[in-house]
């Protein structure tokens, strides 16, 4: 698909610094480019045209009259060899905030004769555009998006395995296979009369057989690939004075939130960024939740502003993938923890249920336990552990336990992580490949059932298609606008 429209965009981060950037991609890209720019020195250009792939140093207007001008360098790009396979310009600037924005607008407004007017990019264009002209996959220009949120290393070095097509590459290969195979298939059905030596049930379902598996390794990498690239939100809740803020500090290794025996003391949200295993966890430390009514025939007076953390505590709580909720071990059964545990779960039981996990903590295991008592809590199907915030046993078992409700496997500190292999990162390729795997399974369900190879065909095309999504072959426009729109302006 070709784009005629030429967009444009301010492709640094908002702010002031060194350098700014202004780019420009379309097919008027360099006759709006040149509108603005005077060259210092035209010996370099040939034929009084900038050549491609070259900085020029020059004066850059940015004001309506052309008078004013930021001294930069221009680069042009000519299509096919760029980014986005259109012609594009870009201008380094001094990266002031208001500077970059009147480059922007003299390049927006339709002063220079003879120059088509350049709009706003809209968000993630430049990407969309390199995916629609066939530079990048899907899985690439989502790796860019990754590539520039990574916030540890990890998510650095997928991103960037990503970018380098990996997992575009896999793809590929699972592809060519499949592909391969329904021509045998449909090679057979063509010349039936020809009595051409087709494959054996056997011989397809081996095939079928090492097609699933290498899609299933790519699934089976999801809940980890995706927790280390966006990192696992987990709040920490349960009634005041269990140990909270003592558990935060903990898992941080330092004293983070203030820890007194008041009830009441953390008010606010805290939170920090931990590796948990290995996984990066956004920790939230929160106020204990109290309520008059929950507290039976309790007197207790919460004031406004503890009464704005508990609500603040409880919204968290919705919006958390995991939740440590912590009771106080050494005390008798306390009906409240169940209640509020009840609640909130009650409260989860919206879209995300079954991605958010519980995980009970039974604090304070260096006083004499009544643990024994919390037999009700422990119904719940949801994993318990044991620990003392104050000296650290147990902490082992809670992070291998957090480890585990997060990917759904056990944790193996010799295992590698996912880091250098192909895999997938966002739930629509999760989704893609399900289908994908889906439609295999029936194939060989198909084989078989020695139903008509018409059917298999059908099925591996099917299969083909859903395969086809993760890259973005067969993936429909609201999707695409969908994903591309999640992308800042300029990228
Ligand atoms: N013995 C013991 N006391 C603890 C432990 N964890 C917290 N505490 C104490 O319990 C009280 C409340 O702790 P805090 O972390 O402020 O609880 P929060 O209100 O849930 O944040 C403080 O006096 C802590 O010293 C623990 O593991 N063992
Ligand atoms: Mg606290």
């Amino acid at each position: 698909m070709k784009t005629t429209e030429t967009i444009t965009a301010i492709a640094t981060a908002l702010g002031s610094g060194g350098i700014g950037i202004i780019r420009i991609s379309g097919a008027h890209a360099l006759q709006a480019g040149l509108s603005i720019f005077t060259f210092a020195s035209t010996s370099a250009l040939s034929g009084g045209a900038p050549e491609p792939q070259r900085l020029y140093f020059g004066d850059i207007s940015f004001s309506k009259d052309g008078s004013s001008a930021d001294k930069g360098y221009f680069v042009f790009m000519k299509a096919p060899n760029s980014f986005t396979g259109e012609d594009i310009v870009e201008f380094h600037c001094h990266g002031g905030q208001l500077l970059l924005n009147k480059i922007l607008e003299s390049l927006l407004s339709d002063r220079h004769e003879g120059v088509d007017p350049v709009r706003l990019a809209e968000p993630g264009e430049f990407t969309k555009r390199a995916f629609l002209n066939g530079k990048i996959d899907l899985t690439e220009a989502e790796a860019v998006g990754e590539l520039i949120g990574a916030t540890n290393d990890s998510a650095l070095a997928m991103a960037s395995g990503r970018l380098q097509g990996r997992l575009a590459k896999e793809i590929a290969e699972i592809k060519e296979s499949l592909v391969e195979l329904v021509s045998c298939v449909e090679i057979e059905l063509d010349f039936v009369e020809e009595e051409i030596d087709g494959l054996s049930d056997e011989e397809i379902l081996e095939e079928l057989g090492s097609i699933e598996r290498r899609v299933e390794v790519l699934t089976q990498g999801y809940c980890e690939a995706s927790a280390q690239m966006q990192g696992v939100k987990v709040v920490i809740t349960g009634r005041p004075n269990t140990g909270k803020s003592s558990l935060l500090n903990r898992l941080l290794q330092e004293e983070r939130a203030i820890v007194t025996p008041v009830a009441g003391t953390t008010r606010d949200l805290i939170e920090e960024s931990v590796l948990i295993k290995g996984l990066p966890a956004r920790l939230m430390d929160t106020a204990g939740l109290r309520q008059g009514d929950l507290l039976k025939g309790g007197s207790v007076r919460i004031d406004e502003v503890e009464a704005i953390g508990i609500e603040r505590a409880r919204a968290q709580v919705k919006d958390a993938r995991v939740v440590f909720f912590v009771v106080d071990g050494s005390e008798p059964e306390h009906i409240v923890d169940i209640e509020l545990l009840e609640s909130l779960l009650a409260d989860s039981l919206d879209r995300k249920t079954s991605e958010r996990k519980f995980i009970i903590v039974a604090n304070k295991s260096d006083k004499e336990a009544a643990i024994e008592n919390k037999k009700l809590l422990y119904k719940q199907d949801m994993p318990v552990v044991v620990l003392s915030a104050k000296n650290g046993a147990g902490i082992e078992a809670l992070e291998e336990a957090f480890y585990k409700v997060v990917t759904g496997l056990d944790y193996n500190s010799e295992k590698v992580a996912v880091q250098g292999e192909a895999f997938i990162t966002t739930v629509r390729e999760k989704d893609a490949l399900d289908k994908t795997l889906l439609k295999i399974r029936l194939s060989k369900n198909v084989v078989s059932a020695r139903v008509a190879r018409e059917c298999l065909a059908l099925e591996l095309r099917g299969a083909l298609d859903a395969l086809g999504l993760v890259v973005g072959e067969t993936t429909s426009e609201d999707i695409l606008n969908r994903i591309f729109s999640s992308f800042c302006i300029g990228k």
